[in-house]
């Protein structure tokens, strides 16, 4: 038995860095990127159902987060339902802790039935689904977004041995408490209950969905995280992938086929000498696919007033090439420190000479150490000025 096992959709997802907010910095993010990054995913979607029908599945088996959130509008719901109808395979989607099936729940919308494929379930109440002939999926949907329990375990301490000759896969969604053990967090899924179902023969997979990263268990790889089809965050290994799943009694023989297309990349670079600066434009201009990527900097070291104003002007030209382009504050320590060549540089003459010489003083000089950060801040822009 074939099925597909994905995970993690967030259809709706915004992103602040990709000009999400209606209120924008001049020359920040212009918002286009936000919706070829929301289309993107559609294109996961789609490129999921291709698979899934090329592989002649049985079913995708969706573990949960389909959509961002219940409040997505109505033109998210009518996009992924488009999407959804654009393949054969049938589709199970299982509510997860962004789309839980509470009162608001997105998968019982009006206007999400209404256009729901034929071929598309929702696994909204809890226990066996028989699914296809011989294949059971056992659903433990969210139906709030804080569960007060093990929902996965529950469903696994009521279940019996699976009929011989039926195929069961559990369609969960959550942690498992080996990933990430916090003791106050009581939906943690046990590991221990789901080693033991597997064991003893009352299931024979567990498709897990929360983890946007792909993981598999050590101990019994039947246990999996699909990871999310389309990259969502900066902290994710190795997503945008989906899980083609040939299943028996016994086994799991698991491929991974790619369907995300953009990168999400975190980059690091001590930046003291032009040398230094030289490489990050040339890391920079070698990105592939650069308006598919998101760039978050961490950047280190201390510059000269040129430098920085260098860094600067390299940033805002390579910036217009990205879908993201910006500096991890919080995260950098970038000193800019003028020295002797700046002074010179800035040619002034008279009173404008007398500040600038006070602001050096103040501001120290790079082998000094620390100096007065407003003083740098000021002949940064100074220079800025003088020097455009
Ligand atoms: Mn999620």
């Amino acid at each position: 038995m074939r099925f597909v096992h994905t995970a993690d959709w967030q259809l709706g997802m915004t992103r602040r860095y990709l000009g999400a907010r209606p209120a924008r910095e001049a020359g920040g993010p212009t918002g286009e990127a936000q919706a070829r990054f929301a289309e993107a995913r559609l294109d996961a979607v789609r490129a999921l159902g291709r698979i899934a029908d090329e592989a002649d599945a049985a079913f995708v088996l969706v573990c949960g987060d389909v959509f961002e959130s219940n409040l997505v509008g109505p033109e998210v719901v009518a996009r992924a339902c488009e999407a959804l109808g654009s393949f054969r395979t049938p589709v199970l989607l299982l509510p997860g802790n962004h789309d839980p099936a509470d009162a608001s729940c997105l998968l019982r919308r009006p206007d999400f039935v209404r256009r729901r494929p034929p071929h598309v379930t929702v696994l909204d109440t809890p226990g066996v689904h028989a699914v296809a002939p011989g294949v059971e999926v056992v659903a433990a949907p969210w139906r709030s977004k804080h569960p007060l329990s093990d929902l996965v375990g529950e469903q696994l301490a009521a279940l019996d041995p699976a009929p011989p000759g039926t195929l069961r896969v559990v369609a969960g969604h959550g942690e498992l408490d080996v990933l990430d053990p916090d003791d106050d967090e009581p939906a943690r899924i046990r590991r221990d209950g789901v080693l033991a179902a597997l064991a003893d023969g009352r299931v024979h997979y567990v498709a897990l969905g929360d983890r946007h990263s792909a993981w598999a268990d050590a101990a019994d790889d039947r246990i999996r995280h699909a990871g999310t089809p389309e990259v969502t965050d900066f902290d994710e290994v190795d997503p945008g992938h989906v899980l083609v799943v040939d299943l028996d009694e016994h086994a799991a023989r698991v491929r991974t086929e790619t369907v995300g297309r953009w990168r999400f990349v975190r980059h690091y670079a001590a930046l003291d000498t032009d040398a230094d600066l030289d490489a990050l434009d040339a890391w920079l201009a070698a990105r592939a696919d650069k308006e598919r990527t998101a760039v978050r900097l961490v950047l280190r070291g201390t510059l000269s007033l040129r430098q920085r104003t260098r860094l600067d002007e390299l940033l805002g030209g390579h910036g217009h090439a990205f879908a993201s382009l910006e500096i991890l504050e919080p995260h950098s320590d970038l000193a800019t420190v003028p020295d002797d060549a700046d002074l010179d540089a800035l040619d002034l003459h008279g009173f404008a000479a007398d500040a600038a010489a006070e602001l050096f003083a103040a501001a120290g000089r790079a082998s000094e150490g620390a100096g007065d950060v407003e003083a740098r801040d000021a002949l940064r822009l100074l220079h800025r000025l003088v020097g455009s």
